[in-house]
């Protein structure tokens, strides 16, 4: 050990020293506890910038604690290789995409290493490579064999300046992820997943997931989108023909004024077909299928609409009610056609008064006080009341009668001219037929049992998740391993043929469709069927097919019979802590969900969900942004290494902020951190030659020197139970920076005293080690270890040790006995002082008068004289 703290030194000998030992690379070993510790792997977009290296930080904290506890712990990684940005920088600096990714992933696994990672190396993984995505392709068969992939033309967001499909969730506010250029619709034959068999299970299984953030739960229940109403018909006035419609809101059937059909509703030609109003219908129906999806969803879509002359009757009340056809009715959602009750829904009620169409109340609040605030802003409260109340209906109804007599606002709701939105919260039915003064609750359930009984309709459940579209007319992604003959049509490769491999030589323009297509080796083939001429799809693999599968990967990283091999995934998984950003809430969680929920039907692994827990880390903010390449404001870790050493770099991320948290970056907190770590190693320094001869017994110690072995009992226990309790790093460093203090106070004098010292530094250093890794291996090594800090158990602290010593003090005033308090065996006299003062018996003796005299008999008495 140097008597200055070198970084760059210690860390390039430690580096060396678990690379050329292999420390981090695991077996299966029953006999052991697992844990399995990830981050979500990167893509190699060339760089990474402490943002990044934060997750990747946290993990290795994570992995390397959970080894000294004595799991065997594995902690891989390796790379989303496939991607956008490999075919754009093809385009822009004339690189193949495959030379592009792999100087990246040198780069970046350079960075990673400088960081000190304990990755277990050998399970690295890259999905660009053939002996990876051949798993997806056959996957792909295997599904298609199940019947869980299908293919069908369907209208896709289209980026144009990327000329690629884009999948919803890569839409934002109607424009592309990436480029930000708008999004416009586009009808093309594609590929598709069927996650919605999966549905169900997906959203049941949200329950069983206590170690996930509830926010993220929240968002994939959302996602799914599941939700309970009736199907019911209306027949078509002057027709044999019926229109089914899907509601969850049949308690507002007598409200309806009119109905909407989406442009794409089948029914639509018929309906208009010879009619005045064909003109306008077809006209309308062109325009709105432009608009695109996403945009006529969004709540912000101006309504637009035609009418087509045709008229339904409401199998309530034989009401009839004018059909239309409306831009935010969406054909893939519920039947496509919807009843319309601007009473009660909000885009009715815009549509309903753009286009002059009756307004209809027929559900009004239950109380005086909730009628006032129409505003959607208190519904969820109020359904929420709503539903918990079970108050009769007789006092519901009278309450209700009165408010009808004494409000005006309702009675000019017959004229609905007054009215500023849509209700559309719970409450009383009115003017309902027989339902009348039922509350929706209750009245939903009797018109649903109403609608089956009469067989105007049924139950019904939908969910908002589609499926899931994974063609993309891209060059950088896995071949989809269909070919088409002109005898067999449909044709999957077989799996002794596969992996259909990526063809290197390729011109990439970024015109047009896929590149593939130019690539005639490629493209033309022959079908294994009959023989005859086949071409090969040219579509590649949506990238998170990829990465919905990658974590059962690294169990059997090489595994060459099969996409893994079962029995190291039966040890390793599930996944007991994933950790990555919020922005993968959604869909790759979802897709790994799914993907493992599928392979368990397969009968490759037992298992139904991945991720046991899940943290998801805050963002990294610089100057008051998001630290990122386009705001110009990243620290790359190459710098703070440079300057400062990759323990420092580590120890400012973990200190600064709780890992779920955002870390706001700051020059002097690292500054802070790199001071601290110079300071620990000064100390070892100095003390390490006296503290290793002879190391002693922390026996029979005197006061000072118990109080420093107290105050590391006590360090150990918070510095553990931080850890354990959701990664509290920062207030387990800081603990250890107390430590620090203290040691740095404590001034050493016979030998017990070195023996209570050394005890605490060698504390220290396994303490330190999952944060600052390399320092601690060089402390641990100077204060006499004999092997890695990282083969050493995890210090136990001792729960006796911890407690503070204390002694009965009696307190006596002018001579009289007063109060007797306990107070811990080693306080100072300023200390003893004040809690004597601040005793409540005491004051209310002194009663803020000054003593004259303090007399104190050490440990036993204080007498006051005033
Ligand atoms: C009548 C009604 C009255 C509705 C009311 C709501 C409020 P979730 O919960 O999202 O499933 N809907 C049904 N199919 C649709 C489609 N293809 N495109 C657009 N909207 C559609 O919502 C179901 C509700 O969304 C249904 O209930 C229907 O409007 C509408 F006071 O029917 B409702
Ligand atoms: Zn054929």
């Amino acid at each position: 050990m140097e008597e200055r703290y070198n970084p760059q030194k210690t860390e390039e000998k430690w580096q060396k020293y678990w690379a050329e030992k292999g420390l981090f690379e695991v077996k299966e070993d029953p006999s052991r506890p697992k844990y399995y510790c990830l981050e979500m792997f990167p893509y190699p977009s060339g760089d990474i910038h402490m943002g990044h290296a934060r997750v990747y930080v946290i993990g290795d904290v994570i992995a390397r604690f959970k080894r000294m506890r004595g799991y065997n712990v594995l902690h891989p990684m390796g790379w989303d290789a496939f991607g956008l940005p490999a075919e754009n920088a093809a385009i822009k600096h004339r690189i193949h995409p495959a030379r592009w990714t792999e100087e990246n992933i040198n780069y970046m696994k350079g960075q990673l290493k400088m960081l000190g990672l304990s990755y277990n190396w050998k399970r690295e993984i890259n999905t660009s490579e053939p002996d990876y995505y051949r798993w997806n392709q056959w996957l792909f068969i295997k599904m298609f064999e199940r019947g869980l992939v299908y293919k069908k033309k369907s209208s896709v967001n289209w980026c144009p300046s990327c000329e690629t499909v884009l999948a919803n969730e890569q839409v934002v506010d109607g424009r592309c992820w990436r480029c930000e250029s708008e999004v416009i619709p586009k009808e093309l034959e594609q590929w598709f997943f069927k996650i919605t068999d999966y549905a169900e299970e997906l959203l049941m299984c949200c329950d069983q997931l206590p170690g996930w953030p509830e926010r993220v739960l929240t968002m994939q229940r959302n996602w799914i989108g599941r939700s309970e109403g009736v199907e019911v018909d209306f027949p078509i006035k002057g027709s044999e023909k019926i229109l089914r419609i899907y509601t969850t809101r049949q308690d507002t059937l007598y409200g309806v004024t009119f109905m909407s059909l989406a442009p794409e509703h089948p029914i639509i030609p018929e309906l208009v077909k010879g009619t005045p109003c064909e003109r306008d219908v077809m006209n309308f129906v062109e325009k709105a299928k432009r608009q695109g999806h996403i945009l006529r969803a969004s709540a912000e879509v101006e309504k637009e609409g035609v009418f087509t002359g045709a008229y339904a009757i409401n199998p309530m009340n034989g009401n009839e009610v004018p059909i239309w056809i409306a831009n935010f009715v969406l054909m893939e959602y519920g039947t496509g056609a919807i009843m319309a009750v601007p009473g009660h829904d909000q885009r009715d009620f815009e549509f309903a008064k753009k286009y002059g169409l009756p307004i209809k109340v027929v559900i009004v609040p239950e109380t005086r006080d909730e009628r006032q605030e129409t505003n959607s802003e208190t519904r969820d409260k109020r359904q929420e009341t709503s539903n918990n109340k079970n108050s009769s209906l007789v006092t519901r109804h009278s309450s209700l009668e009165k408010s009808l007599v004494t409000e005006p606002a309702l009675s000019l709701s017959k004229g609905h001219s007054s009215l500023k939105c849509a209700y559309e919260g719970e409450g009383v039915m009115v003017d309902s037929g027989p339902f009348t003064g039922l509350p929706t609750v209750e009245g939903k359930e009797k018109i649903a049992f109403y609608i089956e009984e009469k067989g105007l309709g049924k139950k019904a459940v939908n969910y908002k998740l589609r499926d899931w579209g994974i063609s993309r007319q891209r060059y950088w992604g896995t071949p989809i391993p269909v070919l088409y003959c002109d005898n067999c049509g449909v044709v999957t490769v077989p799996e002794e043929k596969l992996p259909v491999v990526l063809p290197m030589d390729v011109e990439i323009t970024g015109k047009g469709g896929s590149p593939l297509v130019g690539v005639e080796d490629f493209v033309k083939t022959k079908c294994p069927r009959c023989g005859g001429p086949a071409r090969r799809e040219t579509d590649t693999m949506d990238t998170f097919v990829d990465s919905s599968w990658y974590f059962l990967r690294y169990c059997s990283p090489r595994a060459d019979k099969c996409p893994i091999n079962g029995e190291a995934v039966s040890y390793w998984m599930p996944v007991d802590q994933y950790i990555g950003g919020i922005e993968h809430a959604v869909l790759h969680l979802l897709y790994a969900r799914f993907f493992t929920k599928v392979m368990r039907d397969l009968a490759l692994i037992n298992l139904n969900e991945p991720f046991s827990n899940l943290l998801t880390q805050g963002m990294v903010v610089k100057d008051g942004a998001k630290m990122s390449k386009s705001k110009g404001n990243v620290v790359p870790p190459n710098y703070l290494v440079d300057k400062y050493g990759a323990d420092t770099a580590r120890l400012f991320c973990l200190f600064a902020a709780p890992p779920e948290k955002d870390l706001d970056w700051s020059d002097q907190g690292v500054e802070g951190a790199y001071r601290f770590l110079g300071r620990v190693w000064s100390l070892v320094y100095k003390y390490k030659d006296k503290v290793n001869s002879g190391i002693g017994d922390i026996k029979d110690l005197d006061e000072h020197s118990k109080a420093l072995v107290r105050k590391t009992h006590q360090t150990i226990k918070k510095v553990t139970t931080n850890i354990e309790r959701d990664f509290h790093f920062n207030t387990a460093i800081a603990a250890l920076m107390e430590l620090i203090n203290e040691i740095m106070a404590f001034k050493p004098e016979n030998s017990e005293d070195f023996a209570a010292l050394g005890f605490a530094l060698r504390q220290t250093a396994l303490l330190l080690s999952p944060f600052a890794p390399h320092i601690a291996e060089e402390l641990w090594e100077a204060l006499g270890g004999k092997q890695s800090v990282f083969n050493e158990a995890w210090p136990r602290w001792d729960e006796e040790a911890i407690k503070e010593e204390e002694i009965e003090l009696v307190v006596q005033i002018n001579g009289k006995l007063r109060s007797r308090l306990m107070i811990p065996a080693g306080l100072a006299y300023e200390a003893m002082k004040e809690r004597v003062f601040n005793d409540p018996k005491v004051l209310e003796h002194t009663k803020g008068r000054s003593p004259k005299k303090v007399i104190i008999v050490k440990g036993k008495l204080v007498n006051i004289v005033i």
